[in-house]
């Protein structure tokens, strides 16, 4: 990517698993940049372009943006933080989005930290939520834990059968959860 050698780590869960609050925290005590792709598809959707509308309706839906859009924002932002050590929150959601990844920005990640938990909880954290976000209705909540199991967990067996993912069980406190991310993190020497 442009030259610069980067250490991805994804960070992937179902909806409300606790990946932008966990990310913060590596953040902090590790030195990562945190990129959340749904924050940045977010960010782009208030554009008001054409991409910006179509963005806001996949969004709305819970459905899956094409990688071409999300792949972009990533790869600026990535190049924009001037780190080398990047948290990517979210992404890659389906197999095309890790392709497109990988061939693009010509890298694989360190390693996959996947936030499991209960689907009873994920949707009990989002109702309560409450910071105006779009897609936290039930309906749309639904939806995104459809594709969330449909897609993006054919993604985490992929790295699963390649030794890359790094399971923790996010149904327990933020605490005790960062408790056992700091083990994972302390064990990535970078
Ligand atoms: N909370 C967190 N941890 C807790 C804990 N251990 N115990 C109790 N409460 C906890 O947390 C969610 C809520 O739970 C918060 O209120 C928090 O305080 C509490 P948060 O850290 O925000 O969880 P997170 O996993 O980040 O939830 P989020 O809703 O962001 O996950 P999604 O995966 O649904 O959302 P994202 O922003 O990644 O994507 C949104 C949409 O963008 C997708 O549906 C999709 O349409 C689109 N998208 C793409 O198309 N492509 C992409 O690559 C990415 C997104
Ligand atoms: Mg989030």
């Amino acid at each position: 990517c442009n030259g610069k050698v980067f250490k991805i780590v994804f960070v992937l869960g179902g909806p409300g698993s606790g990946k932008g609050t966990q990310c913060a925290n590596i953040v902090r005590h590790f030195g990562f940049t945190h990129l959340s792709a749904g924050d940045l598809l977010r960010a782009e959707s208030k554009s008001g372009s054409e991409t910006g509308i179509m963005i806001e309706n996949m969004l709305r839906e819970g459905m899956i943006v094409p990688s071409e859009v999300t792949v972009k924002l990533l790869l600026q932002a990535m190049l924009e933080s001037g780190n080398d050590k990047i948290l990517i929150d979210g992404f890659p959601r389906n197999e095309e989005n890790r392709v497109a990844f990988e061939n693009i920005a010509k890298v694989e990640p360190e390693f996959v930290l996947f936030l499991d938990c209960p689907q009873d909880e994920l949707e009990r954290r989002l109702l309560n939520r409450n910071q105006g976000r779009d897609d936290d209705n039930i309906e749309t909540i639904r939806k995104r834990f459809k594709v969330f199991i449909e897609s993006t967990l054919p993604v985490i067996e992929f790295y699963t059968m390649k030794g890359k993912v790094r399971k923790i069980d996010a149904s327990k406190s933020v605490g005790e959860v960062f408790e056992d991310v700091k083990v994972v993190f302390s064990q990535f020497e970078v």
